[in-house]
C-alpha cells in the first residue's frame, strides 16, 4: 500500500455530506459572484462548473475587479433524445439565463455558458421543467450515457437506447442533495443515513464515461470510453454486447506517464448482464483506481498498472459473469451521416452539421431561430450526436419538403456551406470559458478549414473525408487522438499536430509536429495532400495512406504514443 497522499478533491468529497459542501449558502452570497473554492468542485456533480471570461481576465486583474465569474451548465441527455418541446424549453433558457447560444457537445449533450450566480438556481429549475437534469454531467461520476443517434437501423437503434437509458439510471449517484439544493420543496428529511450504493462516500476517483455503439458505424468512438458496448445483431435482433474497458483521451503536454488508449476488448456478454457488469467495473475502479494523482486516476490507468487479465477477473469476480470470446465486428467510420435518411418504419431523419456544435444566430446562418421554427413545427423529436451534430428525427413523407424550406430560410442546410473535411470536423469550446484551454479551438478552426479545403482542392481531394479535430488544450474534449488530423494547443496560435488515426476511430494517431503555428501546420500538410492524391491505393484513407507510407509510425497502444 502507497503512504502517498490522498488528493485535495478526495478530501472535499469525504466531507461534503454526499455532494452537499456549502453549495446553498454560496449561492445567496451577494458579495461574490463566484461559489467558495472547495463547492466549485461539488458543484460539478452537479453539472455546473465555474469559469470566467478569459478574454478579459487580464483587463480585470488590471482594474483590480474580480474575474467575470459565470457558470457553465451541462444538461444530461442519455443518447441524445430529446422531444421538440424539450428544445424550447432549452432555447428560451438560452435567451433568458445564457449568452444566447446552446452548445451540442461531443456525448451528446447540451451545455449553456455565462449563466450567473443570481440566475443559476433558476437556470437549473428551468432545466427541469423541460423534463431534464444536470446530475451527474460532470463530477467524478459516471457522465452522460451516449448511445447511437443514426437511424438507419431503427429498431435496433430503439432498443440499444433503451440500455442506455438504464445503465444511466443505475450509475446515477443517489443522493438528495440535488433536489435539495437546486428544487426547492422536494426537500426530503430521513433520519435513516443516505448511501451511496455503488459509488461509497467518496464517488469515484476520476470522471467515468459511458457508451454504446452499433457497427458498422462508431459515431460514439467507443475505444475513448472507460466502458463500451459493442452491439452485436443475429438475424435482426440484439443477442448480446462486446465489452470494452479502459479507453480515454486525456494526457498532459510533457508527463510522458499519461497518454490516450484505446479501450480493450475484455468479450462478449449476454443482454441482461449488461447492468451487472457495468456495477462490477465501475466498483474495480473504485476501489483500486489512484485517488492520489488525478493526473493518473482514470480507470485507463488502473488498467495499464494492473493488467487487462487481472481487471477481467476481477470483474467476472465481482460480478459473478464470465465473458466469453468477442464476437466479430467492424467499423467503417467515426462520424456522423448527414442529410436526409429513410428508416425501417418510413420515417425520415434529417442530419444537420452544426460546426463545432455551437447553435447560435451569426453569419447568415441561425441555428437558433431556424431550429426554433422546426421544433414549433414538427411536434416529434430531436437527436444530438457524439459529434457535435443534430438529427431532426421521425419526419414524415409529408412533412420533409417544409424542413427543408425551413433550413434553407434559415441559411442552415448542410450543402449551403459544408465540404467532406468540414463534416468531418469537430473542436472543442476552449476560449473564452475554458479555464484549461491553452490555444483557441472553436474560433480558429473554421478559418483553418477554409485554408484547408483550399489545400485538398488543388490536389484533387475536395470530396475526400478526412477527419479532422482540433482542442486547446491536451485534455482531448474533442477526441483529437482518434482523428486522421488532430490539432491539440499547446500555447496561443500554437498546436501539437497527430496524424495517422483510423478513419473507424480504431487506430490512434502518432505525433508529427510539435507546437507549430498556422503556417507551419499548412506547409507541412500541403506536401502530404499532393503524395496522398498520387500515391494512395483505391479507396485508402488518409490516416491509413499515412501510416503505410510511414509517414509517422503506427501506434498500436497508447502507452507507446511518446516514443521517440
Ligand atoms: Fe472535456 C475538462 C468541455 C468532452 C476530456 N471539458 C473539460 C472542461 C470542463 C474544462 C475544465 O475542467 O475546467 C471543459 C469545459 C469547457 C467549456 O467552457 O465549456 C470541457 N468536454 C468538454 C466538451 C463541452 C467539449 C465540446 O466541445 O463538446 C465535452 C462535453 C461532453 C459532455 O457532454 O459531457 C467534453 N472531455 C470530453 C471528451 C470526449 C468524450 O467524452 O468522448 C474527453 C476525452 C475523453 C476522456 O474523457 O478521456 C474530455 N475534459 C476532458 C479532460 C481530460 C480528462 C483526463 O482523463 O485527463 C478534462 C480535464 C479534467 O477532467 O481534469 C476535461
Ligand atoms: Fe478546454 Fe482543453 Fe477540453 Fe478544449 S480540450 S474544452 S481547451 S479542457
Amino acid at each position: 500500500m502507497s503512504d502517498a497522499k490522498l488528493t485535495e478533491v478526495e478530501g472535499i468529497k469525504a466531507a461534503s455530506r454526499h455532494l452537499r459542501g456549502s453549495i446553498a449558502s454560496g449561492l445567496i452570497d451577494p458579495v461574490t459572484g463566484a461559489i467558495a473554492d472547495s463547492d466549485t468542485q461539488l458543484s460539478k456533480f452537479h453539472g455546473i462548473y465555474q469559469q470566467d471570461d478569459r478574454d478579459i481576465r487580464s483587463e480585470r486583474k488590471r482594474r483590480k475587479l474580480e474575474p467575470a465569474f459565470s457558470f457553465m451548465i451541462r444538461a444530461r441527455i442519455p443518447g441524445g433524445l430529446l422531444t421538440t418541446a424539450q428544445w424550447l424549453g432549452l432555447d428560451r433558457i438560452a435567451t433568458t439565463h445564457a449568452n444566447q447560444t446552446i452548445r451540442l457537445t461531443t456525448r451528446q449533450a447540451v451545455q449553456y455558458h455565462g449563466v450567473v450566480k443570481r440566475n443559476l438556481k433558476q437556470t437549473v429549475a428551468e432545466i427541469n421543467q423541460a423534463a431534464l437534469d444536470t446530475i451527474a454531467a460532470c463530477g467524478d461520476v459516471n457522465r452522460n450515457v451516449m448511445s447511437p443517434p443514426l437511424p438507419a437501423l431503427s429498431s435496433i437503434h430503439r432498443e440499444v437506447q433503451q440500455y442506455a437509458e438504464a445503465l444511466s439510471e443505475h450509475l446515477m449517484p443517489k443522493s438528495r442533495a440535488y433536489h435539495e439544493i437546486w428544487l426547492d420543496g422536494e426537500k426530503i428529511e430521513s433520519s435513516k443515513p443516505e448511501i451511496e450504493p455503488i459509488y461509497g462516500d467518496t464517488y469515484l476517483p476520476r470522471k467515468f464515461k459511458a457508451a454504446f455503439v452499433i457497427p458498422p458505424q462508431n459515431d460514439v468512438d467507443v475505444f475513448a470510453q472507460d466502458l463500451g458496448f459493442i452491439t452485436v445483431v443475429k438475424e435482426g435482433r440484439v443477442v448480446g454486447f462486446n465489452v470494452t474497458a479502459g479507453g480515454g483521451m486525456g494526457m498532459t503536454h510533457g508527463e510522458t506517464d499519461t497518454f490516450p488508449r484505446l479501450g480493450d476488448v475484455l468479450g462478449f456478454i449476454a443482454p441482461d448482464d449488461v447492468l451487472t457488469v457495468a456495477e462490477a467495473i465501475v466498483t474495480v475502479q473504485r476501489d483500486y483506481g489512484d485517488r492520489t494523482n488525478r493526473k493518473r486516476a482514470r480507470l485507463k490507468y488502473t488498467i495499464e498498472d494492473h493488467g487487462i487479465d487481472w481487471f477481467r477477473s476481477e470483474v467476472q469476480k465481482r460480478s459473478g459473469i464470465s465473458f466469453t470470446a468477442a464476437e466479430d465486428f467492424l467499423f467503417v467510420a467515426n462520424g456522423d451521416a448527414y442529410g436526409w435518411q429513410r428508416d425501417d418504419v418510413g420515417a425520415w431523419h434529417y442530419g444537420l452539421f452544426v460546426e463545432n456544435g455551437r447553435i447560435a444566430d451569426s453569419k447568415g446562418r441561425r441555428y437558433l431561430s431556424g431550429l426554433r421554427a422546426i421544433a414549433q413545427h414538427h411536434k416529434s423529436e430531436f437527436r444530438l450526436t457524439p459529434n457535435q451534430n443534430l438529427i431532426i428525427s421521425k419526419v414524415a413523407d409529408k412533412n420533409k419538403a417544409s424542413i427543408d424550406a425551413l433550413l434553407a430560410e434559415y441559411g442552415i442546410d448542410n450543402n449551403s456551406h459544408a465540404t467532406p473535411l468540414r463534416l468531418n470536423s469537430m473542436a472543442c469550446v476552449a476560449f473564452p470559458t475554458c479555464g484549461q484551454a491553452m490555444a483557441e479551438a472553436e474560433r480558429f478552426l473554421p478559418s483553418l478549414i477554409d485554408k484547408l479545403d483550399t489545400a485538398l482542392n488543388q490536389h484533387g481531394l475536395s470530396d475526400e473525408a478526412v477527419t479532422l479535430r482540433m482542442t486547446g488544450c491536451a485534455n482531448g474534449c474533442a477526441r483529437p487522438y482518434i482523428a486522421e488530423i488532430g490539432l491539440v494547443g499547446k500555447a496561443p496560435g500554437r498546436y501539437s499536430a497527430y496524424l495517422g488515426a483510423g478513419f473507424g476511430g480504431d487506430r490512434l494517431s502518432a505525433p508529427f509536429l510539435d507546437n507549430a503555428n498556422e503556417e507551419e501546420v499548412l506547409t507541412a500538410l500541403n506536401p502530404l495532400f499532393a503524395s496522398f492524391a498520387a500515391d494512395r491505393h483505391e479507396a485508402e484513407h488518409f490516416g491509413d495512406f499515412l501510416v503505410r507510407t510511414q509517414v509517422v509510425r503506427e501506434i498500436t497502444a497508447g502507452r507507446h504514443i511518446h516514443d521517440r
